[in-house]
């Protein structure tokens, strides 16, 4: 099987035959593209870009550093044992490969901890944990942009999710941009016409340091089992990914915006009408059961 380009052999048939050489320029041009397309950032903004080990947030730090952009990374470390550590250690070589500066924080000192709260289960309590501390960390430290790694099969599951619970909001909001307003830093997917293979492939061909292990508590995330489901729809029905990312982009429609408030605790936003934001109430639980 031949690269389409050259006459080196391919290392991918999907979504096109490319060898080595061509899939990278073909990766870079994309998220260029990308980037460019949806004004996602530009040289003169202080990006922050999230990392966790992963073979996506990987590829996508990489592949940014590769096109000249200067970022900072920010490893969480979420305090998973036989996990997180690990992670951190790769996170920790791929800076040091491309020579950038990596913040990295522990939810310890923030007073949390990735466990059940009451009926939240852990993965629930892992995202609200994640997205505040992302946001936290890039307002205070002056970054005007924060990158996430979320891939074309992320956007489509949460999509799935948003639809079962009906939750028209966040379905308008899932777009590849989300502007920043008052203590919200912008937030950029640029790896959101991106499979997995995808970026699995660019960090295999680049030798990249990647933490292979899954996290002990993924087992039964609602998020996992959808996406795994679409996949196997996928495979009978191609286009199921890009229908629905492009489906997504052409949704315009007016929703009425939640109200904000500053929470009382931490002064960050919160639409929640006892004015105590969810991570604050994660904290609470656990400042009144520790353990
Ligand atoms: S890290 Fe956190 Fe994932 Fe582990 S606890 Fe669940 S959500 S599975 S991306
Ligand atoms: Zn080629
Ligand atoms: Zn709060």
């Amino acid at each position: 099987m031949k690269c389409i380009k050259c006459d080196k052999k391919a290392i991918i048939s999907y979504p096109v035959r490319f060898c080595k050489e061509h899939f990278i320029e073909y990766y870079l041009n994309k998220l260029k593209e990308t980037i460019e397309k949806w004004e996602m950032f530009n040289k003169d903004d202080k990006i922050l870009v999230a990392v966790s080990g992963g073979k996506d947030s990987s590829s996508l730090a990489y592949a940014l550093h590769l096109l000249g952009y200067e970022f900072e990374g920010l490893y969480i470390n979420l305090e998973i044992p036989n996990y997180s550590n690990f992670c951190e250690e790769k996170v920790k070589e791929l800076f040091k490969l491309i020579n950038k500066k990596l913040n990295i924080i522990r939810v310890s000192d923030y007073g949390v901890k990735v466990e059940r709260v009451r009926n939240r289960p852990r993965c629930s309590v892992c995202g609200t944990i994640k997205r505040y501390l992302m946001n936290r960390f890039a307002y205070e430290n002056g970054f005007t942009v924060l990158a996430t790694a979320h891939t074309m099969p992320d956007e489509v599951s949460f999509f799935f999710m948003n639809l079962r619970s009906g939750n028209l909001n966040a379905i308008v909001k899932q777009k590849p941009v989300l502007e920043g307003k008052g203590k919200f830093v912008k937030k950029v997917k640029p790896l959101i016409y991106f499979t997995e293979k995808e970026n699995l492939t660019f960090s295999l061909i680049n030798n990249l340091p990647v933490c292979r292990l899954e996290c002990p508590y993924a087992e039964g995330n609602t998020q996992n089992v959808i996406k795994n489901k679409i996949y196997e729809i996928d495979k009978d029905f191609r286009g199921l990914f890009n229908q629905t990312i492009h489906f997504l982009e052409k949704i315009n429609i007016e929703v009425k915006d939640e109200e904000v408030y500053e929470c009382i605790k931490c002064g960050y936003p919160t639409s929640s009408k006892d004015i105590v934001c969810s991570f604050c109430k994660i904290k609470e639980y656990f400042s009144k059961n520790p353990s």
